[in-house]
């Protein structure tokens, strides 16, 4: 069996690849040759890698008289046209007019695709001499094509000053779906805080690599990171600090609706997570009455877990409860509400169970689904509750068969295996930043595993998909952030993106490596892996 599905997957990978015909072609990532001299990038040269590959015929340049045209009656593809120009217009220099006029030439964005397997996300990116043209059903899809239009298109096409060019395309079809609807980065912004800046920031570079879902870690021991009015100590108090004793701080709820709207202009999600009834330290110091016994402990800025509960029997736990949620829903528009329920190591098991099923009651009633970290499996998930797998390669058996029974009986599960997905995990003995509690995570182990079959006796059709978590109590700025997340990140992205078939370490590597100068172009500061085939830039 084992052998068979090695044998199928190398197979598959070796169709896509001829298919794509880049059998034995290597990427040229960031050659000293002069940009004129390379051919374009061969069209499934992307991370993720695409579904289907036809390519062939000849292919298309972006000139000075390029047009973006979309769809008169669609503010929304419009809207992703201008995205489209002001990414393409510093480096080439070039007008790009956006316009609704119709014509068989230049870059077109099509909404009304009427193939039914590109589902929400996907799109067809047609390229030939003429033009190059992305349909979709609707406009995620589209945006998503933009994203491998731009990856088709040479490195320096990132860059904010005008650059050589020429802007060429490879000529052929791509038809391109994601495996998993569910594909998200997490960011915690409560071991250190970041600014609206730093995480749009993050954002754009989710969004390149059609990660659709932004998990934000808004409260923990360290610090409580939203405004709610009706407890307006949590973020002032409670936000008031960070590991290591920085002045912290808060998203206002304009903030966080600033946040919500850059995230939805590049078609993700936001899943607000509040830890619960652990990690909650911030909480406990901002009012005494959530205390068992009505002391507010002082402020934490220190790194252990698993030392602070909210008081499972008191009655104002669950107003307060009630309160943020309610608060927070009305303020997110997406389906979901995180509510953590990781390491409550002070709260007793039955304090535990009582809790979580309240809590869970409380984000039904406003109209959320529930998503708990993996431990929400030794209570009871409601109906419809998503369970997070953070387990590594030393998490028990009775634990791993608590969540596959529990994805027998209908919950989701979304993995982020520690040892594979933690951004935060350091790559080896070296690494300045991050923690190694789960091992040390390479970009191989991060990228080689699949999430299908990953944990065992779990059916394949309960994985809603995979994330990416990154916890900051190491990291304090984009540059720390985009060290840890730079290159695992777009693996992880591959894994929820792509076909089981395309997966393939040795030909990843390869258009991992051509990333390199993108990454360079647009300044993230990613780690060199002696893994990855890294060109000279
Ligand atoms: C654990 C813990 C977090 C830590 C993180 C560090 C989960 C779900 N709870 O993951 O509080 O920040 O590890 O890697």
């Amino acid at each position: 069996m084992r052998q068979h599905r090695t044998f199928s997957r190398l197979f598959g990978s070796l169709l896509l690849v001829a298919a794509a015909g880049i059998a034995g072609v290597g990427a040229a990532p960031g050659g000293s040759a002069p940009a004129a001299a390379e051919p374009p990038r061969p069209l499934g040269q992307i991370v993720p890698a695409p579904a289907r590959v036809k390519a062939g015929g000849s292919p298309y340049a972006v000139t000075e008289g390029t047009r973006i045209r979309v769809d008169e009656d669609s503010g929304e593809v419009r809207r992703i046209g201008e995205y489209l120009a002001d990414l393409l217009r510093p480096s080439t220099g070039y007008a790009l007019p956006v316009t609704a006029q119709d014509g068989s030439d230049g870059i077109r964005l099509r909404l009304g695709s009427t193939d039914p397997s590109l589902g929400a996300e996907g799109y067809r990116l047609q390229s030939s001499g003429g033009s190059v043209t992305i349909t979709a059903r609707g406009p995620a899809g589209l945006f998503h094509g933009v994203q491998t239009l731009r990856q088709l298109l040479p490195a320096d096409v990132e860059k904010d000053s005008v650059q050589d060019g020429p802007w060429k395309v490879a000529g052929g079809t791509l038809t391109d779906s994601p495996r998993y609807a569910y594909r998200s980065a997490m960011l915690d912004v409560s071991r250190h805080f970041f600014s609206v800046d730093e995480v749009k920031r993050y954002i754009d570079q989710l969004a390149l690599y059609k990660i659709n879902t932004l998990h934000l870690h808004l409260s923990d021991d360290q610090g409580w990171r939203i405004a709610i009015d009706s407890w307006p100590r949590l973020a002032e108090y409670g936000g008031s600090t960070e590991v290591g004793g920085g002045p912290g701080g808060h998203y206002t709820k304009s903030d966080y609706k600033e946040i919500l709207q850059y995230a939805a202009s590049r078609y993700l999600e936001v899943v607000p997570e509040i830890d619960m009834p652990g990690h909650t330290n911030a909480a406990l110091a901002s009012y005494a009455e959530l205390n068992c016994d009505g002391v507010a402990p002082p402020l934490y800025t220190g790194t252990s877990v698993g030392f602070s509960s909210l008081c499972a029997p008191k009655a104002v736990t669950y107003d307060f409860v009630d309160d943020v949620i309610r608060e927070l829903a009305a303020l997110t528009p997406g389906r979901y509400l995180h509510i953590g329920g990781d390491e409550a190591h002070s709260t007793s098991h039955e304090d535990y169970v009582a809790f979580m099923e309240k809590a869970q009651a409380i984000v039904g009633k406003y109209g959320k689904t529930v998503v708990g970290w993996h431990q929400l499996t030794g209570a009871e998930p409601v109906a419809g509750a998503v369970a997070q797998y953070w387990g590594y390669d030393r998490t028990g058996a009775a634990e791993r068969q608590q969540v596959a029974d529990a994805a027998k009986k209908g919950t989701k599960l979304v993995l982020s295996p520690a040892d594979r997905t933690y951004l935060d995990m350091k790559y080896d003995q070296n690494t300045r930043l991050g923690l190694a509690w789960a091992g040390y995570v390479e970009v191989q182990r991060s990228y080689d595993w699949d999430p299908a079959t990953y944990l065992a006796g779990v059916p394949a059709d309960s994985v809603l998909g995979v994330e990416a978590p990154l916890w900051s109590e190491t990291l304090t700025n984009s540059e720390e952030i985009e060290q840890m997340a730079f290159p695992r990140l777009p693996g992880v992205a591959e894994l929820g993106w792509s076909p089981a078939a395309t997966h393939d370490w040795e030909s990843y590597k390869v258009r991992l490596a051509a990333q390199g100068p993108r990454f360079s172009a647009l300044g993230i500061n990613y780690y060199r892996s002696p893994q990855v085939p890294w060109g000279a830039e």
